[in-house]
């Protein structure tokens, strides 16, 4: 299967979904507020928050004239071609190198996995990789992403348990900095228990950056279940307050049938995709397209 292919698979649920309810809905032949009130409905019960499907809506209703609207074809086109704009309406930032990542999020939404997928994929793009693992927080965090850096074949810095995740970072950086890595990809323990610690964290891992290896692009993505749905968008603005993110991966694309909150995230807050997850081996990692989304959705 293609790369992008395999997000149209993962989005399998929510498809079959969203493209029952509206043939249903040109079935009932409703015409008017009846038959937008529902299109809005439909695309609400795949996790597109109430403000988005108004908005996304309301401009279908501007721009279908007349009779047209009762033309199923030509009102999914247009369906598609609004919810592919409020995607691209949050750009994805270029990537430089060579580039620090920082990986934060909350607990099990795969950051590790997510990590040892995106360093198979800057392998295959021919950079030279390092990982740091930095969440010393949980006991055997090390021990899975070492796994993850067998996997992908890079070499990755750990400390023991308990040690201070600065220290972790400091000393990878030294190391790429030393051998000229490109990508420098940094697991964390994510813990957002009290918003003010994870901002002196990463403000203070911010520093270690900029001084340890000035000529890296820093960059931090947050790592989304999308299984949680609206609940994620939720999770990135707080996120996003407390670190100003760059970008999102979405994990877990494959099981959920609520895909339609990704439409906030990039609509109401402009904080864009960059990759989303299709499964658990190292190969379940696409670079985020908003056409092959949006086809995967209906
Ligand atoms: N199906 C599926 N499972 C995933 C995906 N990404 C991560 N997982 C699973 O989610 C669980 C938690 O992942 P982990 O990387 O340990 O999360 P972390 O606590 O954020 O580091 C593991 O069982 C992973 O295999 C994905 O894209 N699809
Ligand atoms: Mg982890």
């Amino acid at each position: 299967m293609g790369l992008f292919g395999k997000i149209r698979d993962a989005l399998k649920k929510t498809k079959a979904g969203v493209s029952e309810k509206m043939r249903l809905l040109f079935a009932k032949n409703k015409l008017g507020d009846e038959f937008y009130d529902e299109l809005e409905e439909i695309l609400i019960s795949s996790d597109v928050s109430v403000t988005t499907a108004e908005e996304v809506v309301g401009q279908v209703r501007e721009e279908a004239i007349g009779n047209r609207v009762k033309d199923e074809q030509y009102v999914t086109d247009l369906l598609k071609d609004i919810l592919e704009d409020t995607l691209n309406e949050a750009e994805i930032p270029p990537i430089s190198y060579p580039c620090v990542i920082m990986f934060v999020g909350v607990n099990g939404v795969g950051k590790t996995t997510t990590i040892g997928k995106v360093a198979q994929y800057f392998v295959s793009q021919g950079k030279s990789v390092l990982l740091a693992a930095a969440d010393t927080f949980r006991a055997a965090a090390g021990d899975q992403l070492s796994v993850w850096a067998d996997r992908a074949k890079v070499r990755v810095i750990r400390h023991e348990e308990g040690s201070d995740p600065a220290a972790v970072i400091f000393d990878a950086l030294t190391s790429a900095r030393a051998r000229g890595t490109d990508v420098v990809l940094v697991d964390t323990a994510g813990r957002l228990h009290v918003k003010e610690n994870l901002m002196n964290e990463l403000k203070k891992m911010d520093r270690v950056v900029s001084r340890e290896y000035p000529q890296a692009q820093f960059l931090k993505l947050l790592v989304l279940d999308a299984t949680t749905g609206q609940n994620a968008v939720a999770q990135a603005r707080v996120f996003d307050e407390a670190v100003d993110l760059d970008g999102i991966v979405l994990t877990k694309l494959d099981g959920t049938a609520k895909g339609g909150f990704v439409f906030s995230l990039c609509g109401e807050l402009g904080i864009p995709v960059v990759f989303a997850g299709v499964g658990e081996k190292i190969d379940d990692l696409v670079p985020f397209d908003a056409e092959q989304f949006v086809e995967g959705f209906f």
